[in-house]
């Protein structure tokens, strides 16, 4: 490393310094970093690990009934413009920074109100389950989206098998910890780790799935590997990356849009085009890999599946529980 990165446990940071020095510093730094990797700074080449790594095609997925009517999103976009912040907050500082993340070996803690509790290794969280490709448009609160064939496993398949308690009313979700492989932990912009979390019938919702994949291969560093939610007519940040905890509980858990933001973001999520956001519409978005001068597409209610899921929050007021 050219330059050196200040350590978490170094007393010099953001107790100490003033806030708007602090983000100075982090922005300040962000840029480095991205210059450091553009090679734009002195003549260093780009290190030998700068190529993404290769992923496995995954064996044995079937198709699935769900599909969409509309072309997938060419693969290098879908895997270059992503948001990761334990990455960066840069929409390629994920690619870029997620290069040598090495996602095995990998386990997933079952924990909280279930009969059956364990620190279960990927393979063995998986394997009893037959991969499905599942096309699905993810639809992110800044009003773009991409359409992936995302390759996963029911969320609900994966639950029943702990056999949650009559206690678990929510599933909260955790993501690894760990900035040293992480680098983007370094930097405060979130309280880490990033946390999510679902009402029991939402997580067992035929349409969640837990991805192991897209376009028919492993999951790409940036995209959230070995494993992540998928929440299909929930906005994007609701399917959190890089999961290491799956705890049953029964209060509703905190997520970490929520607790950074409010006002802007609740615990649900859920695609509504009839609900702003505090600061732009949601109305439309724009497809990743159409022109900037095409049309914006309309978002749809519950990113199109209401038929699916408008019986889970049947009576619930959408604007109060955003
Ligand atoms: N752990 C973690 N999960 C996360 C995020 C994140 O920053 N950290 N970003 C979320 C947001 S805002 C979106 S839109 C999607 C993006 O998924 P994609 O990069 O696979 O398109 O991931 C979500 N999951
Ligand atoms: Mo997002």
């Amino acid at each position: 490393m050219l330059i050196q990165i200040r350590k978490r446990s170094d007393p010099r940071s953001s107790e100490i310094t003033p806030k708007s020095a602090y983000l100075d510093y982090v922005s300040r730094r962000r840029f480095l970093g991205t210059a450091v990797a553009a090679g734009m700074i002195g003549s260093l080449p780009l290190p030998a690990s700068a190529a993404a790594p290769k992923k496995a095609a995954l064996q044995g997925v079937v198709k699935s009934r769900y599909k969409l009517d509309e072309p997938l999103t060419d693969t290098e976009a879908a895997t270059g413009y992503n948001n990761f912040y334990e990455f960066g907050t840069g929409k390629t500082d994920p690619a870029t920074y997620s290069k040598d993340f090495k996602p095995k070996p990998w386990t997933v803690a079952i924990a909280g109100e279930a009969a059956k509790t364990a620190t279960v290794d990927f393979d063995d969280l998986i394997k009893p389950h037959q991969l499905e490709e599942r096309v699905y448009r993810l639809r992110c609160v800044e009003a773009w989206s991409m359409i992936v064939p995302w390759v996963g496993v029911p969320l609900a398949d994966v639950i029943k098998r702990f056999e949650p308690s009559s206690k678990a009313k929510y599933v909260a979700f955790e993501t690894l910890n760990d900035p040293q492989r992480m680098p983007g932990q370094k930097s405060r912009v979130l309280d880490w780790p990033y946390v999510e979390g679902l009402r029991m019938d939402e997580a067992m919702h035929p349409l969640a799935i837990l991805a192991v994949g897209m376009y028919g291969e492993e999951m790409p560093n940036q995209n959230g590997a070995p494993i992540r939610l998928v929440v299909p007519w929930k906005y994007g940040f609701k399917s959190i990356k890089s999961i290491v905890k799956i705890a049953f509980v029964e209060k509703e858990p905190p997520t970490s849009w929520n607790r950074s933001a409010p006002n802007e973001y609740g615990f649900y999520s859920n695609v509504n085009p009839t609900v702003d956001h505090p600061r732009w519409s949601q109305a439309k978005e724009r497809r990743i890999g159409d022109s900037l001068f095409s049309a914006k597409r309309p978002t749809l209610m519950f990113n199109g599946y209401a038929d699916e899921v408008a019986a889970l929050y049947a009576g619930m007021e959408m604007k109060k529980n955003y």
